[in-house]
């Protein structure tokens, strides 16, 4: 077993913080990701948190500010569990660095994406219970994790739209596919906010504040935000650049995985595909012939809600290189952009062109 019970072959980026991806087949054919290989992306130390000191504190422009303990969560509120992907912003960035190098930020695969059931309370009952003063626009979180490299020095923090936290599928999560939250995924209480970049699912969640604005956070405010192609990363001020919500339609490749020789004739590629918010997948197409050709993917299963698909299809290889292309279309008829060289972006974030693997067989 790998550092905090990860599986063996986890793609560790960094040991501490801790930020590591399992290999694209952990993440094949299941909709669960189990937990010891669902990613971890960590800014800061994993804190230790004594779960019956743990209070979470409710204020901000709120009628009844409240301190509630995980007993006042789990009994003043009906529990709600639901499937949902986290995706991390920076997932599929090797891709963006292949195009010009992105200094300092790890090179992750597509594998900084997962699948769990969390079960919690809805964020919408909690905030009802305190009372939303009218004119709020956000709702912040923070945690108790200082990162290294926020700068000044801060927990790890970010907001997110109020009309979005009283939608009802945002979730204080206290369980992960059905086990007590591990301390790495964010225990005793992590905000889950399906839809919507990793970054805003604040783990070990200790304080949510509605207010007028969005977050000062330095992880809302100056990282985690889409800077034009020729900005420095390091002069942008807060408020530069867009700030990254809702996930763009994006897909990959999980089987064949690349990494050895395959023998010709049929094989079936598999991966996964997801759009954030209240897009689904509509269509994926899969291409052997790098683009010219393409022919509709199989999904499998019903479409859930907030969770990725996979799909499945069956090509002809070829002995020698075959480029597998796919791209996922989502259900505003949105597909994803066509090159990695169209979306590169200082920070190396949402790379959501489609996906290329290349294959040798024989
Ligand atoms: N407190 C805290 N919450 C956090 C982070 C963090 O560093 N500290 N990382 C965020 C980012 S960038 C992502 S992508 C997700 C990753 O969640 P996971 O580690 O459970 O996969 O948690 C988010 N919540
Ligand atoms: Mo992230």
């Amino acid at each position: 077993m790998g550092l905090w019970g990860k599986r063996d072959d986890m793609i560790v980026h960094q040991a501490d913080p801790y930020n590591a991806e399992p290999p694209r087949g952990a993440l094949a054919d299941r909709m669960l990701t189990p937990v010891e290989a669902f990613y971890g992306r960590n800014h800061g130390p994993i804190p230790v948190i004594d779960p019956d000191a743990w209070r979470l504190r409710v204020g901000g422009a709120v009628a009844q500010p409240a301190e509630l303990s995980l007993a006042d969560l789990k009994s003043g509120y009906p529990a709600q569990t639901l499937t949902a992907t986290l995706q991390c912003a920076g997932n599929r960035r090797a891709g963006l660095i292949e195009v010009r190098d992105i200094p300092g930020e790890a090179p992750w695969g597509p594998g900084a994406t997962s699948t769990a059931e969390w079960t919690g309370v809805s964020l919408a009952r909690v905030l009802a219970g305190a009372g939303v003063r009218p004119g709020a626009g956000h709702v912040a979180f923070a945690g108790p994790d200082v990162a290294p490299d926020a700068d000044p020095p801060q927990p790890f923090g970010g907001s997110i739209p109020l009309a979005k936290a009283l939608a009802g599928e945002v979730t204080l999560a206290w369980a992960m596919n059905g086990q007590p939250l591990p301390a790495m995924h964010g225990a005793p209480l992590r905000v889950v906010v399906p839809g919507y970049i990793g970054a805003r699912s604040v783990k070990w969640v200790e304080q949510i504040t509605v207010q007028d604005t969005p977050s000062g956070n330095y992880f809302q405010a100056r990282v985690y935000r889409l800077l034009p192609a020729d900005a420095d990363p390091r002069s942008g001020g807060p408020g530069v650049g867009l700030s990254l919500g809702a996930v763009a339609v994006s897909a990959d490749i999980l089987r064949p995985d690349g990494r050895s020789v395959l023998p010709a004739g049929p094989t079936e590629v598999t991966g996964y595909a997801f759009a954030g918010d209240d897009r689904g997948i509509a269509r994926v197409d899969v291409s052997a012939d790098g683009g010219h050709r393409w022919r509709q993917a199989e999904l499998d299963g019903e479409a859930v809600p907030w969770a990725w698909r996979h799909w499945r299809t069956i090509i002809d290889l070829p002995v020698g290189e075959t480029q597998i292309t796919a791209r996922a279309w989502d259900t505003t008829a949105a597909l994803q952009p066509e090159s990695a060289e169209h979306v590169w972006n200082p920070k190396g974030y949402v790379n959501n062109s489609w996906a290329r693997l290349r294959v040798t067989a024989r």
